[in-house]
């Protein structure tokens, strides 16, 4: 027998954070995804509360999604295979490291041709107090968007993949890590995270636990969770991570 078929798992679920590792995703449905299996991943009623969804959707070839709820924004990020996003009447042909944040009202198809998987964040729209105007739409691909150094170490790159504006209740940006790196001290922060493991492999410490991490791996950081993360392996590892921001500490939900 397996470890897992004796009941044995990397997984583990926390108050303020939970690991979960691919033997124990199990495959849903979502209404507005056609035709394809969805593993949700975070939801609100997880641990101490979260104030976003994550989920990877498999979409079978043929597949189809339309938006989400009214009030919801969404943002996807191409796993493997190709999607194509229909919105404001243009085709946009999504491939691997692809991605769209799609504002909260936006009419929108994703379809997919052949077999795809993504990943996808959504949240509830906070409109920021200030009255600035709503998020716009947003599409690139991760292998365009430039890295810097975070905080001057040249082997621990950040890509934001959506801009720097606070008119946006949260940022999506990709961690890179060389060999041997890790986050500069641990972070606690009263915002949250949602984190895909991407590439490579490596120690995340969450809460006072200290855990192996791999490519597939699924992370939820409540607020506060102590964080912090270093390299292991010899090649570069990268995760994909969601973190709320830009509204006033007593306004969130
Ligand atoms: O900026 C961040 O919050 C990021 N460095 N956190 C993390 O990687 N866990
Ligand atoms: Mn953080």
């Amino acid at each position: 027998m397996t470890l897992k078929q004796l009941g044995l798992t990397r997984s583990v679920v926390a108050p303020e954070f939970a690991l979960l590792t691919p033997e124990t995703f199990i495959r849903t449905a979502v209404a507005e995804w056609k035709n394809t299996a969805c593993l949700v991943h975070i939801a609100p009623v997880i641990g101490q509360g979260a104030r976003f969804t994550q989920f990877t959707a498999e979409m079978a070839p043929g597949a189809e999604a339309g938006p989400p709820p009214p009030g919801i924004q969404r943002f996807v990020f191409v796993l493997d295979g190709q999607v194509e996003l229909h919105v404001n009447g243009e085709t946009h042909r999504l491939g691997e490291y692809g991605y769209a944040y799609l504002p909260a009202g936006t009419d929108h198809t994703l379809r997919a041709g052949h077999a795809a998987r993504v990943s996808v964040f959504e949240k509830r729209f906070h409109p920021q107090a200030l009255g600035l105007p709503a998020p716009e739409l947003v599409i690139g691909n991760e292998r365009e968007v430039p890295g810097s150094e975070f905080e001057g170490d040249p082997g621990l790159i950040a890509r934001k993949l959506l801009p720097d504006q606070p008119q946006f209740d949260f940022i999506v940006t990709t961690m890179s890590y060389a060999p041997g790196a890790t986050l500069p001290y641990v972070e606690i922060h009263y915002m949250e995270h949602g984190l895909l493991m991407l590439e490579g492999e490596g120690i995340y410490r969450l809460g006072e636990r200290f855990l192996p991490v791999t490519k597939g791996d699924v992370i939820w950081m409540g607020a506060h969770c102590p964080q912090w993360y270093g390299a292991l392996g010899k090649t570069w590892s990268k995760y994909l991570l969601y973190k709320d921001m830009n509204r006033h500490p007593l306004e969130l939900q």
